[in-house]
């Protein structure tokens, strides 16, 4: 289907490091706005509980029950080989399924102020997505700590700290939850 532009079903945004452009599915360009400062702070804090580095933030809202995310794996070259990435949850529950590449899905609830880590390698192996339902379901935002291999580095204050910790990226010292695939850490709670 050459030149039709069918929308996705939820609402995106992007903040993150300048330059760091996100392209994905080959077709859905995001261009970072600057970070700001609770956006960063929640990074800076992800950091330090993961000891992984980002430097772009990808905001999902999903509007209703019919707002969702297919089966996918967050592989887009800008981020590198192996990215890690964390994703905090706000708002409505809503299922997230994650499932190896010819596999089985394993399902669970991702509730307000949850943190999800998908460990390096997680990309390779696995699919996720965050279907459609038929409950009737409030906006849930979801946002996804990425990292990213190009743009400007960040060069002041805590951020050029927290990067110094942690580049490279120190293994994450959070185990995986006996119930979900080795790849998968799910946190029920962080302090936001
Ligand atoms: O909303 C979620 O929990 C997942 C979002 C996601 O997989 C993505 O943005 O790539
Ligand atoms: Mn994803």
């Amino acid at each position: 289907m050459v030149g039709k532009i069918i929308p996705v079903p939820r609402l995106e945004c992007i903040y993150g490091d300048k330059g760091c452009d996100y392209l994905y599915s080959k077709s859905v360009f995001l261009k970072p706005l600057p970070w700001t400062e609770p956006l960063a702070q929640l990074r800076d804090k992800i950091t330090a509980a993961t000891g992984y580095n980002f430097r772009i933030v990808i905001g999902n809202q999903y509007r209703s029950s019919q707002d969702s995310i297919g089966w996918h794996s967050d592989n887009e070259p800008s981020m590198g080989i192996n990215p890690a990435i964390a994703s905090v949850s706000l708002g409505a529950a809503r299922k997230f399924q994650i499932k190896p590449i010819a596999g089985k899905p394993t399902d669970f609830w991702l509730e307000h102020g949850s943190l999800l880590v998908m460990h390096p390698g997680c990309q390779s192996t696995h699919l996720h997505q965050v279907p459609k339902t038929n409950k009737v379901v409030s906006t849930r935002i979801n946002l996804t700590f990425r990292p990213h291999t190009g743009g400007e580095k960040r060069t002041r204050g805590t951020e050029q700290g927290a990067r110094e910790r942690i580049f490279p990226p120190a293994p994450c010292s959070l185990l995986p939850a006996p119930s979900l695939p080795p790849c998968v850490y799910v946190e029920k709670q962080i302090a936001l």
